[in-house]
């Protein structure tokens, strides 16, 4: 790793050093925050290629600027890969980040002040789902939907009821913190029946709807986004796929509604990882995100950790602080996930459905399997992490048995280095 970096180790020393240090933490700790992952230095290369050195505003063949010949086949390669790997019809993949996607398709499907219906913040949505704090809660009158309280699960015909009642123009699935399987079939059927557009925002499960670990909501869904650099594995980055005939209206809305020039560099790097997704070891590491997380949740639960709906279909984890015994008070979590970091295990704190606590002070812990599936961890170690974890949390004051968690932490990094 470090030697792909020798430019920036021989002219500038101060970035090297900070480069250098995210490198030995993200070797030396156990990286578990679900939305994250470790890409292929394949990707990194590409991310680092000559396209950053491109303007090329409109889209291939389309341009606003001369020399595009090679943006337009590196962005090509990459809208084709995306339809492939996502059966969809339509791939716009430009946008640069989650919330911008999310943003271009409202701007392109809806007007301000249109009824939305989204997941709540606080039980597993997204910002851009309607919280009241961010550009979609303000432009949009979105009404929220949540999780039974028994189940911790969605209840899809409590869904349908509010969208008959409230009759919205577009109804939006797709979680940051939901453990479970989601019925993408149902939403369409409940967006159909009300007439609303269907929209899934996939991006925590995009890599194991691709590996397919889980069901997709392609190709019937009207509008999909994801980021790319979640279970994906790709970089920083984000696509819209959609049916046919929204592509110009989703096109137009990227660019020029809401972004200037794309980032070739990056077009480039997310078609090199839909490549890797493509092949068939992407289906078995898919597989097994899901079977490390299961077999995480397991253990965390034999030894005492209470998790929001009981366990987990998916690569995330949310651990309920106030139902687990040894914590068993609200607002817990951020202290939680500091006892768990300084053991080299890292998590964030999180909300938990019907959490009586604040955003700031939330009462759970989300974590995931997509990293240490990269390195390549498997069942046994599964096992021996979620013993750690569950240790620190019934006793998140002792520091010796922090110090020494720490070091055991650190001999199995060393057994499964990616970089
Ligand atoms: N920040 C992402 C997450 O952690 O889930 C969502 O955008």
């Amino acid at each position: 790793m470090v030697n792909i970096i020798p430019n920036i180790r021989r002219k500038d020393s101060e970035v090297f050093e900070i480069i250098n240090r995210e490198l030995v933490r993200q070797r030396n700790e156990l990286n578990m925050i679900p939305s994250e992952n470790y890409c292929s230095t394949a990707v990194l290369e590409a991310q680092g290629s000559i396209f950053t050195n491109k303007y090329a505003e409109g889209y291939p063949g389309k341009r606003y600027y001369q020399g595009n010949r090679h943006v337009d086949e590196i962005e090509n390669l990459a809208i084709k890969r995306a339809k492939k790997l996502f059966r969809a019809e339509h791939a716009n993949v430009q946008p640069n980040s989650g919330s911008p996607a999310n943003m271009a398709v409202y701007f392109a499907l809806l007007e301000p002040g249109d009824k939305v219906m989204g997941m709540e913040l606080s039980q597993g949505g997204h910002l851009t789902h309607g919280s009241p704090v961010n550009f979609s809660g303000r432009m949009y009158n979105f009404v929220s939907y949540g999780l039974d309280k028994k189940t911790e699960t969605l209840d899809m015909d409590a869904i349908r009821k509010i969208a008959q009642k409230e009759k919205p123009k577009m109804i939006v699935s797709g979680y940051t913190a939901y453990p479970r399987k989601i019925n993408f079939r149902e939403f369409h059927k409940i967006a159909r029946e009300v007439g609303a557009y269907s929209m899934a925002d996939i991006a925590h499960i995009a890599g194991l709807v691709a590996g397919g670990a889980h069901p997709s909501p392609l190709p019937f869904t009207d509008v999909v986004t994801t980021t790319t650099h979640k279970t994906l594995r790709g970089p920083r980055s984000a696509i819209i796929l959609c049916r046919k005939e929204l592509a110009k209206k989703i096109d137009s809305s990227v660019f020029p509604g809401i972004q200037g020039g794309p980032h070739e560099h990056t077009i480039a790097a997310k078609a090199v990882a839909f490549g890797e997704a493509m092949k068939p070891e992407f289906k078995v590491y898919a597989k097994q995100i899901v079977k490390n997380a299961k077999v995480l949740a397991e253990t965390l639960m034999d030894n005492g950790i209470k998790l929001v709906s009981n366990g987990t279909d998916n690569h995330l984890i949310l651990i309920d602080l106030i139902n687990t015994k040894s914590v068993g008070k609200e607002g817990m979590g951020k202290e939680c996930a500091d006892a768990l970091e300084e053991a080299g295990i890292v998590t964030n704190a999180n909300t938990i459905p019907f959490d009586p606590s604040t955003p700031f002070r939330p009462s759970g812990i989300r974590l995931g399997t997509p990293v240490l599936t990269t390195r390549g961890m498997k069942e046994p170690e599964m096992k021996q992490i979620g013993e750690w974890m569950a240790k620190i949390l019934k006793n998140h004051k002792d520091k010796a048995l922090i110090k020494k968690t720490k070091e055991e932490v650190l001999g199995l990094c060393r057994r499964f280095v990616f970089y």
